[in-house]
């Protein structure tokens, strides 16, 4: 196995697939959702457990491709409705980040970027273990939110960021003194998203998940992200991390009207 990238001089994404076969599958992330195409639906309502509960501990991580914070609680965090026929247990939130303000975002709405995506990983689970979880098409669900740019920075996200300078440098972390709650940092509303079926977006590109992005994007100041872009990969700096978007092959994304 080799590491990956997202620029040329490294495996960069037109070329996961020549080291990690499931890159190159037919049910990829990310797409473009066009808003004209998706089906409307009413889905039951998406429950969260445990959301308002603050973390015994937080670590943020550079792992030379994203910024991955790990929370442990006493309780967990689930979450369960809208399409969702199990539970699902949050497991870590990442970041994809653009060049600069005008792209970032994996998937597309309209084939328009937005500069920055956080990720919240969820398992899941009916199956025992991460690794099980990852072999079965309904193994993963990640909530997906947009960042959209203000003049203000969000005091919600600034302890994340005055940490990067600690993780300036691929595989180092530390841990956050005070934390936050994941309804913290979700979007105001979550009752309005699309959902469809596709993959991890990193290699090996797994097509183990129901992908849900909410419509309501998340507010940052260019200066928040801007301190993204500054951390290093082990190539340079890490300036950008978004896979391009991946072809539909006819599948049904779903817009819920809540
Ligand atoms: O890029 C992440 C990867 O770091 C890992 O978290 C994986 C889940 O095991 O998910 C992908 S992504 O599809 O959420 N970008
Ligand atoms: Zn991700």
């Amino acid at each position: 196995e080799q590491s990956f990238g997202y620029d040329s001089g490294e495996l960069d994404p037109p070329h996961w697939a020549t080291e990690y076969k499931t890159c190159s599958g037919k049910y990829q992330s990310p797409i473009d959702i066009e808003e004209d195409l998706v089906t409307k639906v009413n889905l039951p309502l998406l429950r969260f457990h445990n959301i308002d509960t603050l973390p015994t501990t937080t670590s943020i991580m550079n792992n030379g491709h994203t910024v991955v914070l790990q929370l442990n609680y006493s309780a967990p965090v689930m979450i369960s409705g809208g399409p969702l026929t199990p539970t699902y247990k949050f497991t870590q939130l990442h970041f994809h980040w653009g060049v600069n303000d005008s792209l970032g975002s994996e998937d597309l709405i309209n084939n328009h970027s937005y500069p920055m995506e956080l990720h919240m990983v969820f398992t899941n689970t009916d199956y025992d273990s991460d690794s099980i979880a990852l072999t079965k098409n309904d193994g993963l669900v990640v909530l997906a939110s947009f960042f959209e740019i203000t003049k203000e920075d969000n005091p919600v996200y600034s302890e994340i960021v005055n940490a990067l300078d600690i993780i300036h440098m691929p595989d180092t972390s530390t841990f956050l003194p005070n934390g936050f709650t994941i309804r913290s940092v979700l979007p105001e509303s979550t009752e309005h998203y699309f959902t469809y079926k596709g993959s991890l977006t990193t290699p090996p590109c797994l097509e183990v998940v129901t992908w849900i992005d909410f419509k309501h994007p998340i507010r940052l100041s260019h200066n928040q992200i801007q301190a993204f872009r500054m951390l290093r990969s082990k190539h340079g700096q890490l300036t950008h991390n978004a896979r391009p978007v991946q072809e539909l092959s006819g599948r049904p994304v779903w817009y819920n009207v809540g």
